[in-house]
């Protein structure tokens, strides 16, 4: 059994965060597993053994925060996510419930009224022809459909994002990133705290539905409301980041683009592409609970260990061509939903946004080029965009 070859890399200092793609071919091949000085945790890049550990539940565990303090010695940022942030036979209770409620029939319903949305925003932004893809679409977009299906109420909606930056900096250090979002992110708690209370929440929602399973025994009201959280957590962020990442695949890959228009029956394969090769969740941590061993190194129980997702989606030792984006790749085995118990539980959101987002362009749009650099938003977790130029001529 071999130690962990020690690396100075800081995945948390400005410049990695900045440009994580640059740093992950160090991290990759310096072993299987590494020791990172810069925070005494242990780091894991390649796809393999990112995936291993997202399987292996019972020794990479949640319950000790995904992030990298660990619970066991350290007073959370929030009271825990009861799914996130919870092992079995917890997370199975409550993720049982989740999975009841974020379901493909429920969103049957919708496609329609959300594919009309995304066409009103995509054909007056065609109008215009030059637009920033942040601001004025994967920040929109989203906004205008996921808060009415969890069932929230009107007021104070623009607390969504800022709390969804908060808490996944949270999961980095205490660094200035962190502080920054933090300073600001106490109005931003309380709003989500009382949005997620049952007397808040509009009948027939997603957010409802949650407080109907306590209804029926299957939680407590408290619990509700902490699963309510967890959709205003995860729900935002990340897929305006990926909506804004798909967009961006898109037009700095015009033949992939092309491909799409002239065959719309890929689209819903562009999203699984799009999380491959530009992962919003970057990282997750994990917790040892006892001595393992990964690809021959042996990391001691109670570890630390970051899963650096984005290296695995890109990993030469899994993907041909890696940093290509290529809509017809088979894309089986990524992890940029995560893998394993805790895999992401709205995918299917996720992925009918960006299916309707995509429909609307490809009827309205024939070209879709960058307009000027994207400008990236920092985060401990999320690979961010803050703007991205954009210039279309229409069908
Ligand atoms: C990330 O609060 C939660 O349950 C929660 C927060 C963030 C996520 C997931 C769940 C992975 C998208």
């Amino acid at each position: 059994m071999g130690t962990a070859p020690c690396l100075s890399i800081d995945p948390f200092d400005e410049a990695f965060l900045a440009d994580p793609y640059a740093h992950h071919d160090a991290l990759r091949d310096a072993g299987p597993a590494v020791w990172l000085e810069a925070w005494h945790c242990f780091g894991i890049a390649r796809h393999a053994e990112v995936q291993s550990a997202l399987k292996d539940h019972e020794i990479f565990v949640s319950g000790r925060g995904v992030g990298l303090a660990d619970f066991a010695r350290e007073q959370p940022w929030r009271p825990p996510s009861l799914l996130l942030e919870t092992d079995p036979p917890i997370h199975d209770r409550t993720r049982s419930i989740m999975n009841k409620v974020a379901t493909l029939a429920s969103l049957r319903g919708v496609r329609a009224a959300w594919l009309a949305k995304a066409e009103a925003i995509v054909e007056e932004l065609t109008e215009r022809r030059t637009f920033d893809a942040v601001t004025d679409l994967a920040e929109i977009f989203p906004l205008s459909v996921f808060p009415d299906l969890i069932g929230l109420m009107d007021e104070g909606r623009e607390h969504l994002l800022p709390y969804g930056m908060a808490t996944f900096n949270a999961f980095g250090p205490r660094n200035a990133l962190f502080e920054e979002t933090n300073a600001t992110a106490a109005p931003a708690a309380a709003w989500i705290a009382s949005a997620c209370e049952r007397s808040n929440l509009k009948p027939g929602g997603w957010g409802w539905a949650v407080y109907e399973a306590a209804d029926r025994g299957e939680c407590s009201e408290e619990e509700a409301a902490r699963l309510v959280r967890s959709f205003l957590s995860a729900g935002l962020d990340t897929t305006v980041n990926g909506i804004g990442h798909l967009i961006l695949a898109l037009a700095t890959f015009p033949d992939q683009w092309d491909k799409l228009r002239a065959r719309p029956e890929l689209a819903k394969r562009a999203l699984d592409e799009s999380l491959r090769w530009d992962s919003t969740a970057q990282t997750f941590f994990r917790t040892t609970s006892r001595q393992v061993e990964v690809g021959g190194v042996t990391i001691p129980a109670d570890s630390k260990v970051i899963l650096f997702l984005g290296a695995a989606n890109r990993d030469p030792r899994k993907w041909d061509n890696p940093d290509q984006f290529s809509i017809e790749r088979a894309t089986s085995g990524h992890v940029g939903l995560g893998f394993g118990i805790h895999q992401c539980l709205g995918q299917m959101v996720a992925r009918l946004e960006s299916e309707v987002l995509l429909e609307a362009l490809i009827s309205l749009v024939r070209s879709m080029r960058l307009n000027g650099p994207p400008l990236r938003r920092l985060n401990n977790t999320l690979h961010a965009l803050e703007s991205l130029p954009i210039v279309v001529t229409p069908n």
